[in-house]
Protein backbone atom coordinates (compact mmCIF):
# COMPACT_ATOMS: atom_id res chain seq x y z
CA UNK A 1 0.00 0.00 0.00
CA UNK A 2 1.33 3.45 -0.76
CA UNK A 3 2.44 5.25 2.10
CA UNK A 4 0.02 8.16 1.63
CA UNK A 5 -2.97 5.57 0.62
CA UNK A 6 -5.42 6.73 3.90
CA UNK A 7 -4.85 10.37 3.22
CA UNK A 8 -5.32 10.40 -0.84
CA UNK A 9 -8.61 7.95 0.08
CA UNK A 10 -10.13 10.35 2.76
CA UNK A 11 -9.40 13.34 0.55
CA UNK A 12 -10.31 12.44 -2.54
CA UNK A 13 -13.56 11.07 -0.97
CA UNK A 14 -14.06 14.80 0.93
CA UNK A 15 -13.79 16.38 -2.24
CA UNK A 16 -16.43 14.65 -3.81
CA UNK A 17 -18.78 15.25 -1.02
CA UNK A 18 -17.60 18.97 -0.93
CA UNK A 19 -18.84 19.36 -4.22
CA UNK A 20 -22.46 18.46 -3.23
CA UNK A 21 -22.64 19.55 0.13
CA UNK A 22 -19.97 21.42 1.49
CA UNK A 23 -21.05 22.06 5.22
CA UNK A 24 -21.21 18.29 5.40
CA UNK A 25 -17.40 18.01 4.36
CA UNK A 26 -16.34 20.50 6.77
CA UNK A 27 -18.09 18.83 9.68
CA UNK A 28 -16.29 15.39 9.06
CA UNK A 29 -13.25 17.18 9.02
CA UNK A 30 -13.77 18.72 11.90
CA UNK A 31 -15.33 15.89 13.92
CA UNK A 32 -11.57 13.92 13.12
CA UNK A 33 -10.32 17.25 14.70
CA UNK A 34 -12.44 16.98 17.96
CA UNK A 35 -11.47 13.06 18.10
CA UNK A 36 -7.72 13.88 17.73
CA UNK A 37 -8.02 16.26 20.58
CA UNK A 38 -10.58 15.22 22.89
CA UNK A 39 -9.00 12.48 25.90
CA UNK A 40 -12.06 10.22 24.88
CA UNK A 41 -12.51 7.81 27.54
CA UNK A 42 -16.22 6.82 26.83
CA UNK A 43 -16.23 3.18 27.41
CA UNK A 44 -18.47 1.94 25.02
CA UNK A 45 -16.93 4.18 22.04
CA UNK A 46 -13.65 3.38 19.93
CA UNK A 47 -12.12 4.24 16.86
CA UNK A 48 -12.46 1.51 13.90
CA UNK A 49 -9.50 1.34 11.68
CA UNK A 50 -9.68 3.20 7.93
CA UNK A 51 -10.31 -0.08 6.25
CA UNK A 52 -13.09 -0.86 7.99
CA UNK A 53 -14.51 3.48 7.79
CA UNK A 54 -13.37 2.94 4.01
CA UNK A 55 -15.50 -0.42 3.48
CA UNK A 56 -18.91 1.55 4.40
CA UNK A 57 -18.73 4.44 1.93
CA UNK A 58 -19.57 3.05 -0.95
CA UNK A 59 -22.76 1.30 -3.20
CA UNK A 60 -23.27 -1.72 -1.23
CA UNK A 61 -25.38 1.28 0.71
CA UNK A 62 -27.54 1.16 -2.50
CA UNK A 63 -29.14 -2.97 -2.16
CA UNK A 64 -31.86 -4.13 -0.65
CA UNK A 65 -31.51 -7.71 0.56
CA UNK A 66 -34.09 -8.83 2.85
CA UNK A 67 -33.63 -12.57 4.13
CA UNK A 68 -30.36 -14.30 4.34
CA UNK A 69 -27.60 -15.30 2.54
CA UNK A 70 -28.76 -17.48 -0.47
CA UNK A 71 -32.30 -16.99 0.05
CA UNK A 72 -33.10 -12.86 -0.13
CA UNK A 73 -36.11 -11.58 -0.79
CA UNK A 74 -35.00 -9.71 -3.51
CA UNK A 75 -32.91 -10.28 -6.51
CA UNK A 76 -28.78 -9.25 -7.62
CA UNK A 77 -27.50 -9.96 -3.75
CA UNK A 78 -24.42 -12.28 -5.11
CA UNK A 79 -21.69 -9.94 -2.99
CA UNK A 80 -24.24 -8.98 -0.67
CA UNK A 81 -23.76 -12.81 0.15
CA UNK A 82 -20.71 -12.45 -0.32
CA UNK A 83 -19.52 -9.79 2.20
CA UNK A 84 -22.43 -11.05 4.87
CA UNK A 85 -20.93 -14.91 4.43
CA UNK A 86 -17.64 -13.54 5.10
CA UNK A 87 -18.08 -11.79 7.90
CA UNK A 88 -20.29 -14.54 9.55
CA UNK A 89 -16.97 -16.96 9.16
CA UNK A 90 -14.91 -15.02 10.49
CA UNK A 91 -17.74 -14.17 13.52
CA UNK A 92 -17.63 -17.83 13.48
CA UNK A 93 -13.93 -18.20 13.80
CA UNK A 94 -13.23 -15.75 16.05
CA UNK A 95 -15.63 -16.34 19.19
CA UNK A 96 -15.92 -20.10 18.30
CA UNK A 97 -19.52 -20.11 17.85
CA UNK A 98 -21.16 -22.34 15.31
CA UNK A 99 -23.92 -20.01 14.13
CA UNK A 100 -23.11 -15.80 13.47
CA UNK A 101 -26.08 -13.55 12.66
CA UNK A 102 -24.39 -10.54 11.80
CA UNK A 103 -27.28 -7.92 10.36
CA UNK A 104 -28.49 -6.30 12.85
CA UNK A 105 -28.04 -2.65 12.74
CA UNK A 106 -27.55 -2.08 16.63
CA UNK A 107 -27.38 -3.44 20.27
CA UNK A 108 -30.64 -3.08 20.79
CA UNK A 109 -31.49 -4.61 17.00
CA UNK A 110 -29.67 -7.22 18.02
CA UNK A 111 -31.23 -8.41 21.57
CA UNK A 112 -34.39 -8.03 19.77
CA UNK A 113 -33.78 -10.52 17.38
CA UNK A 114 -32.50 -12.87 20.38
CA UNK A 115 -35.95 -11.99 22.15
CA UNK A 116 -38.04 -12.84 19.45
CA UNK A 117 -35.78 -16.12 18.65
CA UNK A 118 -36.47 -17.56 22.27
CA UNK A 119 -39.59 -16.53 22.02
CA UNK A 120 -40.40 -18.82 19.40
CA UNK A 121 -38.40 -21.60 20.48
CA UNK A 122 -39.93 -21.73 23.99
CA UNK A 123 -43.67 -20.16 23.72
CA UNK A 124 -46.29 -22.04 22.10
CA UNK A 125 -48.24 -19.90 20.39
CA UNK A 126 -50.21 -20.41 17.08
CA UNK A 127 -50.56 -16.31 16.47
CA UNK A 128 -46.60 -16.00 16.71
CA UNK A 129 -46.30 -18.93 14.20
CA UNK A 130 -48.45 -17.02 11.93
CA UNK A 131 -46.63 -14.30 12.60
CA UNK A 132 -43.15 -15.29 11.47
CA UNK A 133 -44.82 -17.16 8.34
CA UNK A 134 -46.24 -13.68 6.64
CA UNK A 135 -44.13 -10.12 6.15
CA UNK A 136 -44.47 -8.39 8.90
CA UNK A 137 -46.20 -5.21 7.25
CA UNK A 138 -49.23 -7.60 6.54
CA UNK A 139 -50.28 -8.54 10.35
CA UNK A 140 -53.35 -7.11 11.39
CA UNK A 141 -54.53 -5.54 14.20
CA UNK A 142 -56.10 -9.21 15.37
CA UNK A 143 -52.56 -10.46 15.07
CA UNK A 144 -50.87 -8.05 17.13
CA UNK A 145 -53.62 -8.75 19.92
CA UNK A 146 -53.48 -12.63 19.41
CA UNK A 147 -49.16 -12.12 19.72
CA UNK A 148 -49.87 -10.58 22.77
CA UNK A 149 -52.59 -12.56 23.99
CA UNK A 150 -50.03 -15.58 23.39
CA UNK A 151 -47.13 -14.80 24.25
CA UNK A 152 -47.93 -13.16 27.32
CA UNK A 153 -45.93 -11.66 30.23
CA UNK A 154 -43.37 -13.82 30.00
CA UNK A 155 -40.78 -13.62 32.51
CA UNK A 156 -36.83 -12.10 32.21
CA UNK A 157 -34.15 -11.72 35.16
CA UNK A 158 -31.56 -9.68 34.14
CA UNK A 159 -29.01 -6.93 35.85
CA UNK A 160 -30.74 -4.18 37.63
CA UNK A 161 -30.13 -0.16 35.90
CA UNK A 162 -28.02 0.42 38.49
CA UNK A 163 -25.76 -2.25 39.14
CA UNK A 164 -25.02 -1.99 35.58
CA UNK A 165 -27.62 -3.52 33.96
CA UNK A 166 -28.68 -2.47 30.36
CA UNK A 167 -32.02 -0.48 29.09
CA UNK A 168 -32.50 -3.34 26.52
CA UNK A 169 -32.57 -6.01 29.23
CA UNK A 170 -36.21 -5.86 30.43
CA UNK A 171 -36.36 -2.11 31.29
CA UNK A 172 -39.20 0.19 30.52
CA UNK A 173 -38.00 2.92 28.34
CA UNK A 174 -37.01 0.03 25.97
CA UNK A 175 -39.53 -2.51 24.13
CA UNK A 176 -38.18 -5.32 26.45
CA UNK A 177 -39.71 -3.63 28.97
CA UNK A 178 -43.00 -4.17 27.48
CA UNK A 179 -42.64 -7.82 26.14
CA UNK A 180 -41.30 -9.01 29.22
CA UNK A 181 -42.65 -9.44 33.18
CA UNK A 182 -38.57 -8.07 34.26
CA UNK A 183 -36.97 -8.51 37.73
CA UNK A 184 -33.55 -7.51 38.19
CA UNK A 185 -30.53 -8.90 40.02
CA UNK A 186 -28.42 -6.56 41.75
CA UNK A 187 -24.85 -6.47 43.32
CA UNK A 188 -23.67 -7.07 47.15
CA UNK A 189 -23.58 -4.03 48.56
CA UNK A 190 -20.81 -4.58 50.67
CA UNK A 191 -18.57 -5.60 47.83
CA UNK A 192 -20.34 -4.08 44.84
CA UNK A 193 -20.12 -7.63 43.15
CA UNK A 194 -22.51 -9.81 41.77
CA UNK A 195 -23.92 -12.55 44.38
CA UNK A 196 -24.40 -15.61 42.90
CA UNK A 197 -26.50 -17.47 45.26
CA UNK A 198 -28.90 -14.21 45.43
CA UNK A 199 -29.07 -14.64 41.47
CA UNK A 200 -30.22 -18.50 42.30
CA UNK A 201 -32.54 -17.59 44.74
CA UNK A 202 -34.16 -14.82 42.66
CA UNK A 203 -34.35 -17.34 39.45
CA UNK A 204 -35.95 -19.74 41.93
CA UNK A 205 -38.59 -17.45 42.97
CA UNK A 206 -38.79 -15.84 39.97
CA UNK A 207 -38.89 -18.53 37.53
CA UNK A 208 -37.85 -16.79 34.45
CA UNK A 209 -37.89 -17.42 30.58
CA UNK A 210 -34.76 -15.61 30.01
CA UNK A 211 -32.10 -15.02 32.31
CA UNK A 212 -29.81 -12.64 31.23
CA UNK A 213 -26.02 -11.66 32.21
CA UNK A 214 -24.32 -8.50 30.81
CA UNK A 215 -23.89 -4.91 31.56
CA UNK A 216 -22.59 -1.19 30.31
CA UNK A 217 -21.40 -0.47 33.47
CA UNK A 218 -19.75 -3.24 35.78
CA UNK A 219 -16.24 -3.15 36.17
CA UNK A 220 -15.86 -6.88 37.05
CA UNK A 221 -15.90 -10.05 35.03
CA UNK A 222 -19.08 -12.35 35.54
CA UNK A 223 -18.50 -16.24 35.75
CA UNK A 224 -20.67 -17.72 33.05
CA UNK A 225 -20.51 -20.93 34.08
CA UNK A 226 -22.22 -20.15 36.96
CA UNK A 227 -24.95 -18.10 35.37
CA UNK A 228 -25.60 -21.17 32.88
CA UNK A 229 -26.27 -23.32 36.02
CA UNK A 230 -28.65 -21.23 37.49
CA UNK A 231 -30.52 -21.21 34.36
CA UNK A 232 -30.73 -24.51 33.33
CA UNK A 233 -31.49 -24.92 37.59
CA UNK A 234 -34.98 -23.38 36.30
CA UNK A 235 -35.07 -24.36 32.90
CA UNK A 236 -34.15 -20.39 31.42
CA UNK A 237 -33.33 -19.94 28.08
CA UNK A 238 -29.68 -18.21 29.14
CA UNK A 239 -28.18 -14.94 26.95
CA UNK A 240 -25.72 -12.96 27.32
CA UNK A 241 -24.92 -9.53 25.90
CA UNK A 242 -21.64 -9.06 25.43
CA UNK A 243 -21.59 -5.66 23.81
CA UNK A 244 -18.98 -4.16 26.07
CA UNK A 245 -16.56 -6.94 26.32
CA UNK A 246 -16.66 -8.39 22.82
CA UNK A 247 -12.82 -7.14 22.15
CA UNK A 248 -12.14 -8.84 25.47
CA UNK A 249 -13.45 -12.14 24.33
CA UNK A 250 -11.99 -11.76 20.85
CA UNK A 251 -8.62 -11.20 22.43
CA UNK A 252 -8.88 -14.11 24.58
CA UNK A 253 -8.79 -12.39 27.80
CA UNK A 254 -12.13 -13.82 29.12
CA UNK A 255 -11.57 -17.13 28.49
CA UNK A 256 -13.07 -20.31 30.31
CA UNK A 257 -15.52 -19.47 32.73
CA UNK A 258 -15.54 -15.89 31.46
CA UNK A 259 -16.12 -16.74 28.24
CA UNK A 260 -19.53 -16.49 27.47
CA UNK A 261 -19.76 -18.28 24.02
CA UNK A 262 -19.47 -22.02 25.25
CA UNK A 263 -21.93 -21.10 28.14
CA UNK A 264 -25.13 -19.24 27.53
CA UNK A 265 -27.49 -20.75 24.77
CA UNK A 266 -27.20 -17.35 22.79
CA UNK A 267 -24.95 -14.11 22.65
CA UNK A 268 -25.40 -10.42 21.53
CA UNK A 269 -23.21 -7.99 21.05
CA UNK A 270 -22.43 -4.72 19.74
CA UNK A 271 -19.79 -4.05 16.82
CA UNK A 272 -17.80 -1.06 17.35
CA UNK A 273 -17.15 -0.96 21.30
CA UNK A 274 -14.26 -2.95 22.54
CA UNK A 275 -14.39 -4.63 19.37
CA UNK A 276 -13.33 -2.03 17.10
CA UNK A 277 -15.56 -2.34 14.25
CA UNK A 278 -18.15 -0.26 12.15
CA UNK A 279 -21.51 0.77 14.42
CA UNK A 280 -23.56 -2.34 14.54
CA UNK A 281 -24.68 -5.48 16.23
CA UNK A 282 -24.58 -9.32 15.89
CA UNK A 283 -26.11 -12.46 17.68
CA UNK A 284 -24.26 -16.14 17.66
CA UNK A 285 -25.98 -18.99 18.67
CA UNK A 286 -25.66 -22.59 18.54
CA UNK A 287 -27.61 -24.58 15.77
CA UNK A 288 -30.87 -24.95 18.48
CA UNK A 289 -31.53 -21.19 17.39
CA UNK A 290 -30.33 -20.33 14.23
CA UNK A 291 -33.30 -20.87 12.26
CA UNK A 292 -35.09 -18.66 14.33
CA UNK A 293 -32.47 -16.18 14.65
CA UNK A 294 -31.90 -15.71 11.10
CA UNK A 295 -35.56 -14.88 10.58
CA UNK A 296 -34.63 -11.41 12.25
CA UNK A 297 -34.97 -9.68 8.86
CA UNK A 298 -37.92 -8.99 8.25
CA UNK A 299 -39.41 -10.05 11.74
CA UNK A 300 -37.78 -7.11 13.41
CA UNK A 301 -35.04 -5.54 11.42
CA UNK A 302 -35.50 -3.17 8.36
CA UNK A 303 -33.70 -4.13 5.45
CA UNK A 304 -29.89 -5.19 6.48
CA UNK A 305 -26.97 -2.23 6.03
CA UNK A 306 -24.61 -4.65 3.33
CA UNK A 307 -22.37 -1.70 3.25
CA UNK A 308 -22.13 -2.29 7.11
CA UNK A 309 -21.38 -5.92 6.94
CA UNK A 310 -18.56 -5.61 4.31
CA UNK A 311 -16.69 -3.38 6.99
CA UNK A 312 -18.21 -5.93 10.17
CA UNK A 313 -16.22 -8.46 7.53
CA UNK A 314 -13.18 -6.46 7.48
CA UNK A 315 -13.00 -5.42 11.65
CA UNK A 316 -13.70 -9.17 12.41
CA UNK A 317 -11.36 -10.01 9.88
CA UNK A 318 -8.21 -7.60 11.91
CA UNK A 319 -9.50 -8.90 15.26
CA UNK A 320 -8.74 -12.61 14.09
CA UNK A 321 -5.06 -11.49 13.75
CA UNK A 322 -2.59 -12.25 16.88
CA UNK A 323 -2.42 -8.82 17.09
CA UNK A 324 -5.88 -8.02 18.40
CA UNK A 325 -5.04 -10.04 21.74
CA UNK A 326 -2.46 -7.87 22.48
CA UNK A 327 -4.69 -5.14 22.30
CA UNK A 328 -7.18 -7.04 24.20
CA UNK A 329 -5.08 -7.45 26.90
CA UNK A 330 -3.25 -3.70 26.93
CA UNK A 331 -6.93 -2.47 27.42
CA UNK A 332 -7.44 -3.96 30.96
CA UNK A 333 -3.95 -3.46 31.48
CA UNK A 334 -4.59 0.28 31.05
CA UNK A 335 -8.06 0.18 32.39
CA UNK A 336 -6.31 -1.41 35.78
CA UNK A 337 -3.15 1.28 35.85
CA UNK A 338 -5.90 4.04 35.54
CA UNK A 339 -7.96 2.65 38.44
CA UNK A 340 -5.03 1.97 40.64
CA UNK A 341 -4.02 5.71 39.81
CA UNK A 342 -7.17 6.95 40.80
CA UNK A 343 -7.17 4.95 44.17
CA UNK A 344 -3.68 6.10 45.00
CA UNK A 345 -4.97 9.68 45.00
CA UNK A 346 -8.27 8.88 47.05
CA UNK A 347 -11.11 8.17 44.49
CA UNK A 348 -13.61 5.80 45.34
CA UNK A 349 -14.56 3.57 42.98
CA UNK A 350 -16.74 0.89 43.16
CA UNK A 351 -16.05 -2.11 43.81
CA UNK A 352 -12.72 -1.31 44.20
CA UNK A 353 -11.65 -1.16 40.88
CA UNK A 354 -11.41 -3.33 37.84
CA UNK A 355 -11.13 -6.66 35.98
CA UNK A 356 -12.07 -5.41 32.43
CA UNK A 357 -12.56 -2.30 30.26
CA UNK A 358 -14.09 0.33 32.80
CA UNK A 359 -13.73 2.31 35.83
CA UNK A 360 -16.84 3.19 37.78
CA UNK A 361 -15.80 6.33 39.69
CA UNK A 362 -18.11 7.08 43.10
CA UNK A 363 -17.97 10.98 42.67
CA UNK A 364 -19.92 11.53 45.59
CA UNK A 365 -16.47 11.54 47.81
CA UNK A 366 -15.44 14.33 45.98
CA UNK A 367 -18.69 16.07 46.96
CA UNK A 368 -20.47 16.07 43.50
CA UNK A 369 -22.66 14.67 41.32
CA UNK A 370 -22.34 12.93 38.09
CA UNK A 371 -24.12 15.53 36.25
CA UNK A 372 -21.46 18.07 38.08
CA UNK A 373 -18.60 15.96 37.55
CA UNK A 374 -19.35 14.77 33.92
CA UNK A 375 -19.67 18.52 32.96
CA UNK A 376 -16.22 20.12 34.73
CA UNK A 377 -14.14 17.18 33.07
CA UNK A 378 -15.75 18.23 29.66
CA UNK A 379 -14.58 21.55 30.31
CA UNK A 380 -11.04 20.31 30.84
CA UNK A 381 -11.18 18.57 27.48
CA UNK A 382 -11.93 15.15 29.37
CA UNK A 383 -15.02 13.13 27.60
CA UNK A 384 -16.60 10.85 30.00
CA UNK A 385 -20.36 9.89 30.74
CA UNK A 386 -22.25 10.12 34.39
CA UNK A 387 -23.63 6.40 35.27
CA UNK A 388 -26.20 5.44 38.05
CA UNK A 389 -23.77 3.39 40.77
CA UNK A 390 -25.57 0.96 42.94
CA UNK A 391 -28.68 1.89 44.77
CA UNK A 392 -27.64 5.72 43.51
CA UNK A 393 -29.34 8.51 45.61
CA UNK A 394 -29.17 10.82 42.96
CA UNK A 395 -31.57 8.76 40.36
CA UNK A 396 -30.32 8.04 36.85
CA UNK A 397 -30.62 11.72 35.59
CA UNK A 398 -27.83 13.23 38.35
CA UNK A 399 -26.16 10.12 39.00
CA UNK A 400 -23.30 9.58 41.75
CA UNK A 401 -21.14 8.12 39.12
CA UNK A 402 -18.56 8.96 36.38
CA UNK A 403 -18.21 5.75 33.96
CA UNK A 404 -14.20 6.11 32.11
CA UNK A 405 -13.06 3.15 29.35
CA UNK A 406 -10.28 2.28 28.17
CA UNK A 407 -10.58 1.04 24.29
CA UNK A 408 -10.30 4.11 22.68
CA UNK A 409 -7.06 5.49 24.20
CA UNK A 410 -5.59 1.98 23.81
CA UNK A 411 -6.59 1.82 20.29
CA UNK A 412 -4.15 5.22 20.49
CA UNK A 413 -1.48 3.24 21.61
CA UNK A 414 -1.25 5.34 25.06
CA UNK A 415 0.20 2.90 27.87
CA UNK A 416 -0.11 2.49 31.41
CA UNK A 417 2.29 5.19 32.20
CA UNK A 418 -0.12 7.64 30.71
CA UNK A 419 -3.05 6.11 32.13
CA UNK A 420 -1.27 7.32 35.71
CA UNK A 421 -1.06 10.62 33.98
CA UNK A 422 -5.10 10.25 33.05
CA UNK A 423 -5.53 9.84 36.46
CA UNK A 424 -4.49 12.59 37.38
CA UNK A 425 -6.20 14.68 35.43
CA UNK A 426 -9.67 13.27 36.09
CA UNK A 427 -8.44 13.75 39.96
CA UNK A 428 -7.16 17.21 39.65
CA UNK A 429 -10.31 18.51 37.94
CA UNK A 430 -12.70 16.66 40.34
CA UNK A 431 -10.83 17.76 43.58
CA UNK A 432 -11.11 21.22 42.48
CA UNK A 433 -14.74 21.76 41.82
CA UNK A 434 -17.43 22.06 43.67
CA UNK A 435 -21.13 22.05 43.50
CA UNK A 436 -23.07 24.69 43.26
CA UNK A 437 -26.43 26.84 44.31
CA UNK A 438 -29.73 27.64 42.69
CA UNK A 439 -30.42 31.52 42.74
CA UNK A 440 -33.00 30.82 45.64
CA UNK A 441 -30.06 28.87 47.67
CA UNK A 442 -30.42 25.16 47.61
CA UNK A 443 -27.99 22.97 46.55
CA UNK A 444 -27.83 22.48 42.75
CA UNK A 445 -27.84 18.63 41.21
CA UNK A 446 -26.17 20.10 37.79
CA UNK A 447 -24.61 23.43 38.70
CA UNK A 448 -20.76 24.11 39.87
CA UNK A 449 -17.81 25.57 40.34
CA UNK A 450 -14.24 25.29 38.53
CA UNK A 451 -12.03 27.73 37.99
CA UNK A 452 -11.87 28.27 33.93
CA UNK A 453 -8.29 28.66 34.41
CA UNK A 454 -7.75 25.42 35.76
CA UNK A 455 -9.37 23.59 33.32
CA UNK A 456 -7.87 25.50 30.43
CA UNK A 457 -4.71 24.18 32.50
CA UNK A 458 -5.88 20.49 32.69
CA UNK A 459 -6.66 20.92 29.01
CA UNK A 460 -4.13 22.09 27.73
CA UNK A 461 -1.98 19.45 29.63
CA UNK A 462 -4.52 16.39 28.06
CA UNK A 463 -3.62 17.76 24.81
CA UNK A 464 0.76 17.05 25.55
CA UNK A 465 -0.55 13.35 27.03
CA UNK A 466 -2.29 12.74 23.82
CA UNK A 467 0.25 14.50 21.67
CA UNK A 468 2.71 11.69 21.14
CA UNK A 469 -0.08 9.28 20.20
CA UNK A 470 -1.59 10.63 17.07
CA UNK A 471 -5.18 9.71 16.22
CA UNK A 472 -5.18 8.18 12.48
CA UNK A 473 -1.44 9.05 11.90
CA UNK A 474 -2.15 8.06 8.01
CA UNK A 475 -4.52 10.51 7.29
CA UNK A 476 -3.66 13.88 6.45
CA UNK A 477 -6.14 15.75 5.67
CA UNK A 478 -4.73 18.76 4.57
N1 LIG B 1 -24.94 3.30 24.89
C1 LIG B 1 -24.04 2.21 25.20
C2 LIG B 1 -23.14 2.57 26.32
O1 LIG B 1 -22.69 3.69 26.37
O2 LIG B 1 -22.85 1.73 27.16
C3 LIG B 1 -24.73 0.96 25.48
O3 LIG B 1 -25.85 0.84 24.72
Amino acid sequence: MPPNAESAAFRSALEVIRAVEPRVADAIGAELVDQRESLKLIASENYASPATLLAMGNWFSDKYAEGTVGRRFYAGCQNVDTVEALAAEHARELFGASHAYVQPHSGIDANLVAFWAILADRVESPALKRAQARHVNDLTEQDWFALRRELGDQRMLGMSLDAGGHLTHGFRPNISGKMFDQRSYGTDPATGLVDYDRVAEAAREFRPLVLVAGYSAYPRKVNFRIMREIADSVGATFMVDMAHFAGLVAGKVFTGDFDPVPHAHIVTTTTHKSLRGPRGGMVLCGPELADQVDRGCPMVLGGPLPHVMAAKAVALAEARRPDFAAYAQRIVDNAQALADGLLRRGATLVTGGTDNHLVLIDVTGYGLTGRQAEQALLDSGIVTNRNAVPQDANGAWYTSGIRIGTPALTTRGLGTAEMDGTAELIHTVLSQTSAGANPDGTASKAKYVLDPALADKVSRQAGELLAGFPLYPNVDLG
